[in-house]
């Protein structure tokens, strides 16, 4: 079973299914064969939103005024005062943004990546998007960058009227590292991100249009075949699933590290903008509790390819020397 917020939804209330006020209907929305329940959807100063973060479990908060701003932003606005600096669009051939690492490239030399970066003025970008929107055709682009200090003085005035003072409340609380970037998504519409993980916390602000969001949680990770951790495409499930939550214009979304997201802009519906807000995690608690959770377990993996990758020292070895291990060693019941 998926999560997923509905916008129909009021603070704590019932669905209200087909009303049109919230901006979307159900037609926009690409079809799953499976089952999901909502994501709670709250006021950033009702205490079970507190508590869901404290606790590790998403949330959908309705009135953070995290990117204020921002609320004006769009693509008019943005080519006028986003600066002149260089931003990386993906192109794909179909919906699908499955995200890759460049750098690991190298240890799967016949790996083709399913959509390319371009590098490109931001106004070569909304004129790239104007002419695919009028062709109609498969193919998309999706401006993927992140936020650094080539933007225009505008930007800057509305970056630091984020609401930092409750963020950086949300940071101290939960003993964060540091923010490590903000990345600024412009999609066309039906955009897909596939189900992934980040190894970061996040704050996933939207700004413009909808997008529906999908989440498995950590221990899902049997049923979703993440690609080896030497793959590009590490952290990114080999599965093409589907699910469902819709976050919308002005709401703040908090997903957790390692918790497997799937991310779509709406058919239909327009480009979307958000800014999202990486957070290294707290560090390793001084004294751990048993059992260990999910997405410690998720760690753990991980760290044990990485180091068995280097001390084979070729990252096609690793595999096989884990089959050898576990084969009728620990694939039967001893008991
Ligand atoms: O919005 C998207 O398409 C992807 C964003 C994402 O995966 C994230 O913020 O972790």
């Amino acid at each position: 079973m998926a999560a997923e917020a509905d916008p129909a939804a009021g603070e704590g209330g019932a669905a209200l299914p087909g009303v049109h006020h919230r901006g979307w209907d159900e037609s926009q929305l690409r079809q799953y064969p499976f089952p999901t329940r909502q994501i709670p959807r709250l006021s950033h100063a009702d205490p079970r939103a507190e508590m869901l973060i404290n606790n590790e479990e998403p949330v959908v908060l309705t009135d953070t005024n995290l990117v204020y701003p921002a609320l004006k932003w769009d693509t008019a606005y943005l080519r006028e005062n986003i600066g002149n600096g260089d931003f990386s669009v993906y192109i794909s051939e179909n919906h699908k943004f499955l995200y890759y690492d460049e750098k690991k490239m190298c240890n799967f030399e016949n790996f083709v990546p399913k959509s390319r970066r371009m590098e490109m003025k931001f106004s070569e970008f909304v004129d790239k998007m104007h002419q695919m929107e009028e062709l109609r055709g498969e193919d998309r682009v999706y401006l993927q960058q992140t936020l650094n200090d080539t933007v225009g003085k505008k930007i800057v005035v509305d970056f630091l009227g984020f609401n930092w003072n409750w963020i950086n409340k949300q940071q101290a609380k939960r003993n964060w590292g540091q923010l490590t970037s903000n990345l600024l998504l412009i999609g066309m519409e039906g955009n897909v991100t596939p189900a992934h993980y980040d190894e970061q916390q996040n704050f996933f602000a939207q700004i413009k249009g909808h997008k529906r969001c999908i989440l498995f949680p950590p221990d899902q990770f049997e049923c979703l075949y993440p690609y080896p951790v030497h793959h590009p495409c590490d952290r990114q499930s080999q599965v093409s699933l589907t699910f469902t939550y819709v976050v919308k214009y002005e709401l703040v979304s908090f997903f957790l590290f390692f918790r497997w997201h799937h991310i779509e802009s709406l058919l239909s519906g327009g480009v979307t903008i958000t800014v999202n807000f990486w957070y290294k995690g707290a560090p390793t608690p001084k004294r751990i509790e048993y059992p260990l959770r999910a997405h410690q377990k998720v760690a753990i993996m991980r760290n044990i390819e990485k180091m068995l990758g280097e001390a084979l020292g070729d990252p096609h070895e690793v595999g096989p020397l884990l089959k050898t291990m576990i084969k009728g060693r620990y694939d039967q019941d001893f008991s």
